[in-house]
């Protein structure tokens, strides 16, 4: 490897070690195969970061060693050039069924890839393994160890350290399931320590990565962002006939109007966390809530209310400094009305008062209108708790879709205990100076300032920023 051509590492190892989940995490690649079943990688293969269209680093999958003892005795006996064992021994074992699988995996080292071992921590030091670091060892290639402790128990890790610090020039313990990007960072970063020529480059994909990863916080806020303001100014229209022009069928219209204005908004949610699953490069996992936990229930649940959003306090005091505060606060007992969200404190009686923004048409000048029709338009939503409930349930969202490791098979779908969430989301915890940012935009998106609300969301992406940082 030369500064000038891109990083490429070989991970090696016994079968079943966590190979391909290894390289699964660090290419955030969640189509590499992956089996409970050792022997499932039979052939090496290759898998690159790229960004924008550039290739940046490169690891290749590789079977897991199946004669070490034999292949072992091979490299002891070879007496040619030191630089040349890899090549000699592929050479050599062409064809030969026993060593097929060390032919294979010792391809991409005989082509100038760095060496990255694994094993699983949480077993005993065999003979089988000796032998293969002992194999590398004698590769006289510069080569890192990765403890994988895929069992939990660390019980056996000081005998792997000390057995790897024999032959190893790097030891990291790194787990492919629950690593955070920190920690793959890290772990690239620590390659450089291997073979000092690998610097520049490792430098250069590491720096690449970490801004990148901001990159990609900056897009995901940029979504939220755009999601609130959906949330505070969409609106929804129907023209009613002659005949729902008033009473019960003028109300069940209304209804229809109001489930519309729901599914829409709930589409805009839905939208927007595909939107942040796939800038995090994820194809099969997904948060899907089982009954009963909150990202699955209903938006305009009872209970999402209760457990995220702000409290009751919280939200009369916002809704006070944003003025008009009755028709901002939520009457939480009034939620399971049909209107959900529209039936507010201060609003009049009956259905169509929580109808914001009617509009009544004089029917001879609109064209396609019934005669006598009326046409009714059915928000923006100027409910404040909406927009903190909104804003807890996609930081949610996010923290599960960031802290997931792509290399991670089971739970593909996953369920969050609504326990765990009762000490509510994010919105609980804003400092009065940030609930303010989000007071304004709440104030702005009435007034339809828009210069007012771009700048509320400026500033409030930058508390997002900083909230999904922390
Ligand atoms: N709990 C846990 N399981 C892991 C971890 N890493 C790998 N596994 C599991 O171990 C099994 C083997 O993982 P693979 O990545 O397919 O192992 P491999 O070394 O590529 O195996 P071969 O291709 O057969 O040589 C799979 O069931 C993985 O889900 C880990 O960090 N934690
Ligand atoms: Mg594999």
């Amino acid at each position: 490897m030369t500064p000038t051509t891109i990083p490429e590492f070989a991970i090696l190892g016994h079968p079943n070690e966590g190979k391909s989940t290894l390289v699964s995490t660090l290419t955030e690649d969640d189509t590499v195969r992956i089996s409970p079943f050792p022997g499932e990688t039979t052939v090496c293969r290759t898998y690159t970061v790229t960004l924008d269209g550039a290739p940046l680093i490169r690891f290749m999958d590789t079977p897991g060693f199946q004669a070490p003892k034999k292949t072992l005795a091979w490299f002891k006996e070879y007496t040619g050039p030191p630089e040349k064992i890899i090549e000699a021994f592929i050479l050599a074992h062409e064809g030969d069924k026993t060593f097929a699988d060390e032919c294979e995996l010792l391809g991409p080292v005989s082509q100038g890839a760095g060496i990255i071992y694994v094993a699983d921590g949480s077993r005993p030091v065999r003979q089988n393994d000796l032998a293969e670091m002992e194999i590398l060892r004698l590769t006289g290639l510069p080569r890192m160890a990765v403890i994988n402790c895929k069992g939990g128990s660390e019980k056996h890790l000081a005998t792997w350290r000390a057995e790897f610090r024999k032959t190893f020039n790097a030891v990291r313990l790194f787990n492919a399931h629950t690593a955070s990007v920190k920690d793959r960072l890290d772990l690239l970063a620590a390659l450089m320590t291997v073979d000092p020529e690998w610097k520049p480059a490792l430098t250069h994909v590491v720096t690449t990565l970490n801004a990148e990863w901001h990159h990609r916080l900056r897009r995901s806020v940029e979504a939220i962002a755009e999601l609130l303001r959906f949330a505070l100014t969409h609106t929804v229209s129907a023209n009613l006939g002659k005949e729902e022009k008033r009473g019960a069928q003028k109300e069940s219209a209304e209804k229809k109007l109001a489930k519309r204005f729901e599914a829409e908004l709930q589409k805009k949610e839905r939208e927007t966390r595909q939107r942040i699953r796939s800038i995090f490069r994820h194809s099969l996992f997904e948060v899907n809530m089982p009954t009963g936990s909150i990202l699955q229930q209903d938006l305009f649940d009872k209970r999402t209310f209760k457990l995220l959003g702000l409290t009751q306090k919280q939200l009369a005091t916002a809704a006070a400094t944003c003025g008009g505060a009755a028709g901002a606060v939520i009457d939480l007992a009034a939620i399971g009305h049909s209107l959900g969200l529209f039936t507010i404190i201060g609003s009049i009686g009956g259905a169509a008062s929580a109808l914001l923004g009617e509009r009544r048409i004089a029917t001879a000048t609109i064209s396609g209108i019934p005669l006598g029709g009326q046409k009714i338009t059915l928000g923006p939503c100027r409910n404040l708790q909406v927009l903190f409930v909104l804003l807890d349930r996609i930081l949610l969202y996010i923290r599960l879709i960031t802290s997931r490791s792509h290399g991670k098979r089971d739970d593909l779908a996953l369920a969050v205990e609504e326990t765990a969430l009762t000490d509510g989301g994010v919105s609980r915890h804003l400092s009065t100076s940030e609930k303010k940012a989000f007071q304004t935009l709440f104030k702005a998106t009435g007034t339809q300032d828009t210069d007012e609300t771009e700048r509320a969301l400026a500033e409030i992406r930058e508390i997002l920023i900083a909230k999904i940082n922390s």
